[in-house]
């Protein structure tokens, strides 16, 4: 029986960087859901006779949810779903089914990196037939949709049962449930040399990974332990786990401190990593040696080429705009064209399809490649298990033959989070408006060079996006951004974004390395005092 329930347009159904995210107990409101499910399917011209790919990263409200958005595909006539088995896919296993199965998009229910359960953050996420993330034409015309929706269909039907592998019949629709873990676990194994990766593991070399209590413990499992022969203890907290163990499973030093101190303490193993929430981001680590997101991804540009699968090098590499440019120091010594993106990505897509870039990465920890459409956490990690396998060098080692080849880009976040909405637009919009008369003035030791609100015009289908963080150089080469936070759910983050590169000195703290930097962002926008707070909340 398919239903037709009037409803009317919530506020604020309008995707940020990554999909639509809200408190849980907002998306457990009545018709919330709903709504922005019905807007997804108005929004790309409905899903009749359509194959979906739909599953998530566990947390509170994964279950529900995915029987809601059954029922609301069966009701408008879409063919197929593909469903992870329990209603579980992680966000890159998701772009890669899409791809494999020729699906028409999927939807993929995460808020990432941030913390799940009751009274946590849910989410919802679009990714069209390449795999990707919608583009912001897609999300645009969701949102409005959402803005203008005044009824919703739903099949009035039990709940299926997702435990078992296998095709279920929900009216006219066929619902397939699948294996998370194979068809993933399968891609991994062409790109990359697992006959090396296991000898490493033979020969001693031990690795912990920290699952986080989010999706990627079953992934780990089955690839590093069954498959590569990690013992088992390898794998850390990786039951997924709906609030995610109360943790926030965010990869970065300052979340993931149990790994940390493992990596930094005595008798530490050779190698950590950890991802996040859907599986999508990486952090990696040696024994103590902490490696910057943004200098992974320099390393991995310029030793991809080890792996079996980019054996025949790279067409092109892409970073986001605040990522470090030491991605840029490897491109152009071997020849590379190299692009700078706005955050998200959604803004990767055209330049993977089009085969002008091979590898992409965002200096918050995601990497990945034209393997699937999406940043991919556990992609990272077998990338440098294979380097290093390739190499036999400690991460410390790899990375000081880096720096010495392509000098260092010390680089660091400052994330002040949850301030007061209003006084953080208030603090872009000064700066913004400040920028024409910048170059040339002091900004406290330092001097301005060029100063720019970023935008970004996509050299394969020309759309323009504006407005995507306030970009400014000093004399010396340092460099500045500030942008506020696409993907919060509760007042505004601002991240203040760093950089300043030395061509001799490698060994120095990065914040002290940046203290210049940080004492000009200061002089130029006045944080502590417009947002009330002594210090960032979080420094990575
Ligand atoms: C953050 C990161 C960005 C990333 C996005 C989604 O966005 O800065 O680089 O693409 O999260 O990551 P924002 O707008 O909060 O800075 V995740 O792991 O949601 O898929
Ligand atoms: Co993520």
């Amino acid at each position: 029986m398919i239903q037709t329930i009037p409803t009317t347009p919530i506020d604020g159904q309008k995707p940020g960087t990554s999909g639509l995210r809200k408190k849980t107990a907002i998306f457990r409101q009545k018709h919330y859901l709903e709504n922005f499910v019905q807007s997804i399917w108005d929004g790309i011209g409905g899903v009749a006779g359509k194959v979906l790919v739909l599953g998530g990263d566990g947390r509170a409200f994964n279950r529900e949810a995915v029987q809601t958005i059954l029922k609301m595909a069966a009701a408008s006539g879409a063919a197929k779903v593909i469903v992870g088995q329990d209603g579980l896919l992680s966000t890159p296993a998701a772009s890669n089914l899409i791809r494999i199965r020729q699906a028409d998009g999927g939807v993929i229910l995460s808020a990432s990196h941030n913390p799940g359960g009751d009274d946590g953050d849910f989410g919802v996420k679009f990714n069209t037939a390449n795999g990707g993330p919608a583009p912001e034409g897609v999300t645009n015309a969701i949102f409005d949709a959402s803005t203008r929706i005044t009824e919703f269909h739903i099949m009035d039907a039990p709940d299926l049962d997702l435990g078992t592998v296998g095709d279920v019949q929900l009216g006219q629709m066929v619902v397939e449930v699948v294996d998370p873990v194979a068809d993933y676990a399968a891609l991994m194994e062409k790109l990359f040399d697992f006959t090396a990766i296991r000898a490493l593991f033979n020969s001693g070399f031990t690795l912990r990974f920290d699952a986080m209590h989010a999706i990627t413990g079953p992934y780990a499992r089955e690839i590093l332990v069954n498959r590569l022969g990690a013992p088992a203890e390898s794998v850390m907290n990786a039951v997924p786990l709906p609030d995610f163990g109360g943790g926030h499973p965010d990869p970065n030093p300052v979340w993931a401190h149990e790994l940390m101190g493992i990596m930094m303490g005595e008798n530490a193993p050779d190698f950590g990593a950890a991802s996040d929430g859907d599986g999508d981001r990486n952090m990696i680590v040696g024994r103590g040696a902490y490696v910057t997101p943004s200098d992974s991804l320099a390393v991995i540009a310029a030793n991809a080429h080890l792996a079996p699968g980019y054996a025949q090098g790279l067409a092109g590499v892409a970073r986001s705009m605040p990522t470090s440019a030491a991605l840029d120091r490897v491109a152009e010594a071997r020849g590379l064209p190299c692009y700078a993106t706005p955050t998200g990505w959604k803004f990767f897509g055209n330049l993977l399809d089009a085969g002008r870039a091979t590898l992409c990465g965002e200096e918050s920890a995601g990497t990945g490649s034209d393997h699937v459409r999406e940043k991919d956490g556990l992609w990272a990690v077998l990338m440098w298990l294979n380097i290093l396998a390739a190499k036999r060098q400690s991460v410390a080692e790899v990375m000081a033959a880096h720096w010495a080849e392509f000098g260092r880009n010390y680089y660091s976040r400052h994330d002040y989070e949850g301030v007061d909405a209003a006084a953080a637009e208030t603090l872009m919009d000064d700066l913004r408006a400040r920028l024409d008369k910048l170059a040339g003035e002091a900004a406290g030791p330092l001097t301005v060079t060029t100063a720019e609100d970023f935008s970004y015009t996509d050299p394969v289908d020309g759309s323009v996006t504006t407005r995507q963080g306030l970009q400014i150089m000093f004399d010396g080469g340092a460099r500045l951004v500030l942008r506020l936070s696409g993907t919060g759910t509760e007042g505004a983050t601002l991240r203040v974004y760093m950089e300043s590169f030395s061509g001799e000195r490698f060994d120095q703290d990065p914040q002290a390395a940046l203290a210049d930097v940080i004492a000009a962002a200061e002089a130029l926008a006045g944080i502590k005092a417009r947002l009330g707070r002594d210090a960032p909340d979080v420094v990575t």
